[in-house]
């Protein structure tokens, strides 16, 4: 074995993530990458990171992307040259418009290279556009001239984090170029060069860390940095608060303190209390209710319904938007946006602002018990012991309650009902999550959806990402423990269309070996992506060309799909089975299949 520049920098720079806090790496197998995936290999045997490794460059992106949703902390993504890089787009794009920090090691080959037509080498430096907060192209580590690692992770770590100037988090790229011997014997600390740029201390001009270490720092627009900016808020307007996607428990807290309506969207982390309008949208739609709003104040982004949008393109309403973790928001050039919002408190003796704020909560709690589950609970029998009748009229109705077929309702519904505190419910983009939006009660539970851009692409790696970091303790709170006291409680529900499971089937496969976590997904199957449906289109188009390039039917045995990767499989038809399927799911991976009509 020789001594390899390639694996001495490659351990350096894992062992400086993991000293700066990063607890997960997610690798994608490939030769030019090598010294990177064993230097992780050999740290996690340290028990200083958890290592997952995805063959699909796809799935390790979703992967990081989860991990971050739930930790707040990046991943490190790991892939060799070439096409392997591009595969991390729609992870990059989503964490970017999401807010949420990830870090991507992409190995490539030298500088030089590029644009000779040499074996998977292309242009990686620039490939994610304006979607990285950062951008750093690094020379190959040559014998005497090894990047400073730590150096590069703490500038990698801090720009994935934002916050400086009111950038927000996002991901990273560093593109480190290796030549060969690309893996071997690594050289001890204290070599002469990284102590010469540690002796030059933060002298160092920004951006050159080390020579050979080109930065770049893209942005978009809306991200671009702003000076805080602060707002108070008077009483006397008929206002309402708006929880979008990741809005948080701060937009909550703020319709509390300031006594207005919340009309919180199911992936808001914000759906619970006691000023929540679970049925907004039809109140938004009513002139009494909608038609009365004169200002707006938006946490999170907004992404489920079409009533929230019209009323903030509304001339007579005043919007103020929260800036969160995500792209802000503007939905009319008049809105202000700011970092911070504070109210005058609620007066219990305004009685007009009490009004306004009751009108909401109870108009909407009287359609939503109007518009009770369509299935009737079983009647309840006289009880006498000689009324046989009352009583075989009970068992029926019973049993047809049990074995009434599962509406999409009613199973958003139970998901809904099946999840608490400790778990983690992830919802996939399409119908499902809008018909929980549409009824969910108030409920504070961790409820995670991508919906930055909504997509359907890496629902299933997402989901697996937040099991394995909600379930995995902290590494340094467990230094002491045994691998099974590191393990929390919990499971991970993940609500999801067919389409969006067959979209990433990549997403079940997990590395051999590896902690499988307690996970089920349970998938709504009507054959195709119904929510087309309802858009005009479903009554316009011709009804075979509609169905073959819009609702893309399928006939995808999803047992032996579950069969092929090792998950748990469980098909379920009838009420009776839908609640206990829920409540007691395996131990580890598992499917529940519920067939949907169209
Ligand atoms: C990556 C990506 N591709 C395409 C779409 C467009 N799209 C939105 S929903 C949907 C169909 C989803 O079908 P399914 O998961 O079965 O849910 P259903 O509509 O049946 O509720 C598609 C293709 C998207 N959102 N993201």
């Amino acid at each position: 074995v020789t001594p390899s520049p390639a694996a001495t920098f490659a351990t350096r720079l894992v062992r400086a993530f993991a000293a700066l806090g990063v607890q997960h790496a997610i690798v994608s197998p490939g030769s030019r990458s090598q010294a990177l995936a064993l230097a992780l290999a050999a740290i996690e045997a340290e028990g200083r990171i958890t290592l997952h490794v995805r063959i699909d460059e796809r799935d390790a992106g979703f992967t990081a992307l989860g991990i971050a949703r739930e930790s707040g902390r990046p991943a490190l993504v790991v892939t060799t040259s070439g096409t392997a890089v591009a595969n991390l787009v729609p992870a990059v794009v989503e964490a970017s418009h999401s807010g949420l920090p990830m870090i991507v090691l992409a190995a490539d080959r030298p500088a030089r290279l590029r644009g000779t037509g040499s074996n998977q080498t292309t242009w990686q430096p620039g490939l994610f556009g304006r979607f990285v907060r950062a951008e750093a192209d690094v020379e190959a580590p040559l014998p005497g001239v090894i990047p400073d690692a730590r150096a590069l992770a703490a500038e990698a770590f801090a720009a994935t984090a934002g916050g400086a100037d009111g950038i927000a988090a996002g991901p990273v790229h560093l593109n480190l170029q290796f030549v060969e011997p690309l893996s071997g014997e690594v050289e001890a600390e204290g070599d002469p060069v990284v102590a010469e740029t540690a002796a030059a201390g933060g002298a160092e001009a920004e951006g050159a860390s080390r020579p050979g270490v080109e930065w770049r720092h893209p942005l978009v627009p809306s991200f671009a940095p702003a000076p805080p900016v602060g707002l108070h808020l008077e009483r006397g307007h008929r206002t309402v608060v708006i929880a979008g996607a990741d809005a948080g428990e701060k937009a909550n807290e703020f319709a509390l303190a300031a006594g207005w309506p919340l009309l919180a969207e199911v992936s808001s982390g914000a759906r619970f209390g006691p000023n929540l309008v679970v049925l907004y949208r039809e109140l938004l739609a009513h002139p009494d209710f909608g038609g009365r709003v004169e200002r707006a104040v938006v946490f999170g982004h907004p992404t489920l319904s079409r009533e929230v949008p019209a009323l903030l393109a509304r001339d007579d309403v005043e919007t103020v938007v929260v800036r969160g973790a995500g792209e802000p928001v503007l939905p009319h050039p008049g809105a202000v946006v700011v970092d911070e919002v504070t109210a005058d408190p609620e007066v219990r003796s305004d009685r007009a602002a009490r009004a306004w704020v009751g009108q909401w909560v109870f108009a909407s709690r009287e359609l939503l018990e109007a518009d009770a589950d369509e299935v009737a609970a079983p009647l309840t029998g006289s009880g006498a012991p000689d009324d046989l009748a009352g009583a075989r009229d009970f068992a029926r109705a019973e049993l047809a309650a049990l074995r009434a077929p599962i509406s999409r309702r009613a199973l958003a519904l139970a998901v809904w009902r099946a999840t608490w505190p400790h778990d983690r419910l992830v919802l996939g983009a399409s119908r499902l999550i809008r018909e929980l939006d549409a009824v969910a009660s108030g409920k504070k539970i961790p409820v995670h959806a991508n919906r930055g851009l909504a997509g359907i692409d890496g629902t299933v790696a997402t989901a697996v990402g937040i099991a394995l970091a909600s379930q995995t303790a902290p590494l340094a709170a467990s230094e002491a423990g045994s691998s099974a006291s590191r393990v929390r409680a919990g499971t991970t529900r993940v609500l999801l269309g067919d389409v969006t499971l067959l979209h990433d089937v990549g997403g079940l496969l997990m590395g051999s070996g590896e902690a499988r976590p307690r996970i089920q997904l349970v998938v709504g199957n009507d054959g195709g992506g119904t929510i087309f449906d309802s858009l005009e289109v479903a009554g316009t188009a011709d009804r075979d060309a509609f169905d073959r390039v819009l609702f893309t039917p399928h006939r995808v045995g999803i047992a032996a799909l579950a069969a092929a990767y090792g998950w748990e499989h469980r098909l379920v038809t009838g009420r009776g089975d839908l609640d206990s399927a829920l409540a007691s799911p395996p131990g580890g991976p598992s499917i529940l299949e519920v067939p949907l009509p169209r």
